[in-house]
């Protein structure tokens, strides 16, 4: 059994959450978000304070000069200086309308996929294109799982016949009522985020919140351990959380932090604080048990409530941690300002730990650290050159987090300019577009298509260059033997999720071309002509060999964000909508409690 993550680096003393007396936000009231005009001081304010609060406020202006200098340009008539971020080009009109043939041809791609899973498979969890038959995730019977991650891709798409049949599905068969095991984060990321974003999008439909909202109570028991860390699996019919026996009962980080969206959404929409106060009681717990460089082991006991020695990765059971960390605080209007610090912290140890350059042409990427023992019985830990695609969320997520947590000013530019910047904003912005750059670069593959693992070279990886490119390469491929786990693409979105938020923040082109080149090598590879898509066994091989499984985040994601890419930049805007880890846009709205750790 693993050793606890508290024995390896010394942790902050196991304290309870700071977890303060929930409040109501009443309009009007001193302590809230939203102030009122009527809101009356109750005690004299000492002449000291006005004087330190006038001396603070130079010290801040000194710092961050961008404060003044765009309400002083404009008054003065000053015209604003035009210098751009190293890496955006100098000479781009940024447009922002529809590519209307581009996005049509993503539309019939759905359409290729959606048709073929509703004529052999509609109902089932999963759909197997080449065998044209459909699976459930358990014995107990579907519950969804393809059918209420595609419903806000029709709507967005404009797809209204098909819309109207897949609602007509939820309404006659959709059933929670399945006595198995099912992942209590996959769940909620696909159902219950697909099922609240089709209420909001579909006019407010009752019936998806209805749906969403019995789903959220059977999976509610869940958070009812020692720590009030949720279990991994759910019997959704039992309504009880389940223990993952594979990983000695352990949690993925990702998976007990990825809830907060759905759960939140939820609470507001029903005015419900339980399903708030759970989600909210997790990131409480793994603010109390964080190291100080903010990064996160990717298992986490949910009897004891702290982190176990396991990798540190940005990959699989990491990735949406940090993902939803600066996406609770866009969700809420960047009021809570917990999740800012939360954010910022893991960023810049990102930059201080895990950030490397690959020996040739120096392509940044996302390194792995894993944990090992050293002779004397302690553990030490050993950095691992790899990259999982997973990873290539973060190069959008970066650029997004630039320019709001590391924003001087309540809209930036697009593209911004630096002096729009913190420090720290105009670090993220470069290294997202950096690694954007090196998710692009794991596509030069014989198929176009980019790898489920990269390894970058490293000076001591003793490889022969004759064997292994300069740069980065797929461990285990050998001509003639099998390929390699690492050697699948299996319809995964999250390079062409960076490239369109990319595309929305900067309205530089190349990302729309980036976008385009991955859409046709998904239609030349993966597109199965009877119908749907498959996932590629191995990206170098020429024709390619199909695995019979087409993922549903192809419809929930993939073809999402294609779709939006190529749509014009009206389509659900950044300012107005938080996209859920499965690319199911929810609302941002005003938080009515506070919230309730600090
Ligand atoms: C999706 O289910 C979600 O994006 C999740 O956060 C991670 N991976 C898949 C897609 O690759």
């Amino acid at each position: 059994m693993p050793a606890t993550y508290s024995s390896l680096l010394p942790l902050a003393a196991m304290e309870e959450p700071g977890v303060r007396q929930r409040k109501k936000i009443v309009p009007g009231s001193s302590d809230g978000h939203q102030t009122g005009s009527g809101a009356k001081p109750t005690r004299a304010f000492p002449k000291i304070y006005g004087l330190l609060l006038v001396v603070m406020l130079v010290l801040t202006l000194y710092q961050f000069p961008a404060l003044v200098k765009s309400p002083l340009n404009q008054l003065l008539g000053t015209p604003e200086p035009t210098r751009l971020l190293p890496g955006i080009p100098t000479n781009y009109v940024p447009t922002f309308a529809a590519d209307e043939a581009k996005r049509d041809a993503v539309v019939e791609a759905f359409k290729h996929a959606w048709h073929a899973y509703e004529r052999d498979a509609m109902g089932d969890d999963e759909y197997h294109p080449i065998s044209h038959t459909g699976s459930n995730l358990t014995n107990a019977g579907g519950i969804g799982y393809t059918v209420a991650d595609s419903i806000d891709t029709m709507i967005i798409m404009g797809l209204e016949d098909e819309y109207q049949r897949a609602r007509t599905w939820v309404a006659d068969n959709l059933s929670f009522d399945r006595d198995g095991n099912f992942n209590t984060f996959e769940i909620t990321i696909r159902i219950m985020g697909g099922l609240l974003t089709a209420y909001h999008l579909s006019g407010e439909d009752s019936l998806f919140l209805e749906k969403a909202r019995e789903l959220a109570d059977r999976i509610l028991p869940t958070f009812e351990t020692e720590s009030g860390l949720p279990l991994s699996l759910v019997n959704l019919a039992l309504r009880e959380g389940v223990p993952d026996r594979d990983n000695y009962g352990y949690v993925s980080t990702a998976e007990v932090a990825t809830l907060q969206l759905e759960f939140r959404y939820l609470a507001y929409l029903t005015d419900e604080d339980i399903y708030w106060d759970k989600v909210e009681n997790v990131m409480a717990i793994l603010k109390a048990v964080a190291q100080p460089h903010g990064l996160a082991t990717i298992f986490v006991d949910p009897k004891l409530g702290r982190y176990q020695t396991s990798p540190i990765r940005l990959g699989s059971r990491g990735d949406s941690y940090y993902e939803y960390l600066l996406k609770q605080y866009l969700q809420t209007n960047q009021t809570e300002l917990v999740y800012r610090d939360m954010y910022d912290t893991a960023m810049s140890g990102i930059h201080d730990v895990l950030v490397k350059r690959g020996l040739s042409t120096k392509l940044l990427y996302i390194a792995e650290l894993n944990p090992e023992r050293t002779g004397q019985g302690s553990i030490g830990w050993r950095l691992v050159p790899k990259q999982d695609h997973l990873v290539c969320f973060l190069g959008g997520s970066l650029m997004l987090g630039a320019t709001t947590s590391g924003a001087l000013v309540d809209h930036v530019s697009i593209p911004p300019r630096p002096d729009e910047l913190t420090g720290q904003g105009e670090r993220d912005w470069l290294t997202g577009v950096e690694l954007i750059n090196t998710c692009m670069a794991t596509h030069d593959t014989q198929t176009g298509l980019a790898p489920e693992i990269a390894h970058f070279r490293i000076e001591s990886d003793g490889i022969d260059n004759s064997v292994a490119p300069a740069d980065w390469y797929i461990k285990g491929a050998r001509l003639g033997a099998p390929a390699p786990f690492d050697a699948r693409y299996i319809l995964r979105p999250e390079t062409i999720e960076s490239l369109f938020l990319a595309f929305r923040l900067t309205g530089d082109p190349k990302y729309r071309d980036y976008g385009w080149a991955i859409f046709q090598a998904i239609e030349k590879h993966c597109r199965i002509p009877t119908g749907g898509y498959a996932s590629v066994i191995n990206v170098d091989q020429v024709p390619v060999e199909h695995e019979d499984k087409m993922e549903t985040f192809l419809l929930s994601e993939t073809l999402k964000y294609l779709y939006l890419l190529f749509a014009d930049s009206s389509v659900l805007p950044l300012n107005e909508y938080v996209f859920n880890t499965e690319a199911h846009p929810l609302p941002v709205f005003n938080p009515t409690i506070l919230t309730g750790f600090s």
